[in-house]
């Protein structure tokens, strides 16, 4: 279940409309697609770089996990998605290697990637996903 490459790096921010000012006008990177996910809580905005993405995240309502994770550590990094030939089996793969697990199944997310976090206590504190098409 070796990931193929990074899918997208996902960035906790107050606010996209603030954030992408930075991603647009200092690193010369285009906005293609901003979109609600309902399901995470969460408002985000992609940019390409070659063939990882950058993801803003930015919260829908107090209880998201991104507002949860900005009013405890600030704006950042706020995880590493993997890009893996089958979500479900990643996930059981790494369940059965010892690793706690947020989703025991995948779900659908942004770009109707099919989802599933790990959780960051068991991956040496970063907050990880595994996704696939
Ligand atoms: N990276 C690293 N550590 C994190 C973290 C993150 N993104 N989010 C939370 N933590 C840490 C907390 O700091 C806390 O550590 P301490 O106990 O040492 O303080 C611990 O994990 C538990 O956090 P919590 O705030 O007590 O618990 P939460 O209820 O916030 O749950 C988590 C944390 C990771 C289970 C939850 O945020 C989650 O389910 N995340 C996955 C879903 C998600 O983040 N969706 C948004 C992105 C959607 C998308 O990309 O489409």
């Amino acid at each position: 279940m070796k990931p193929t490459h990074i899918e997208h790096i996902g960035i906790a921010v107050n606010s996209i409309e603030e954030a992408r000012k930075y991603y647009e006008d200092v690193l010369g990177l285009e906005c293609y697609a901003i979109e609600e996910v309902a399901d995470q809580k969460v408002k985000t905005a992609f940019f390409k770089v070659g063939q990882t993405k950058i993801e803003l995240l930015e919260a829908t309502s107090d209880d998201s996990p991104v507002a949860k994770y900005i009013e405890k550590r600030g704006q950042g990094i706020h995880h590493i998605a993997y890009a893996v030939e089958d979500t479900d089996k990643a996930l059981k793969n790494a369940e059965e290697k010892g690793v706690r697990l947020i989703d025991k199944q995948s779900r659908k997310g942004a770009e109707n990637l099919n989802i599933g976090f790990l959780h960051p206590k068991s991956t040496l504190g970063v907050l990880t996903e595994f996704c696939c098409k």
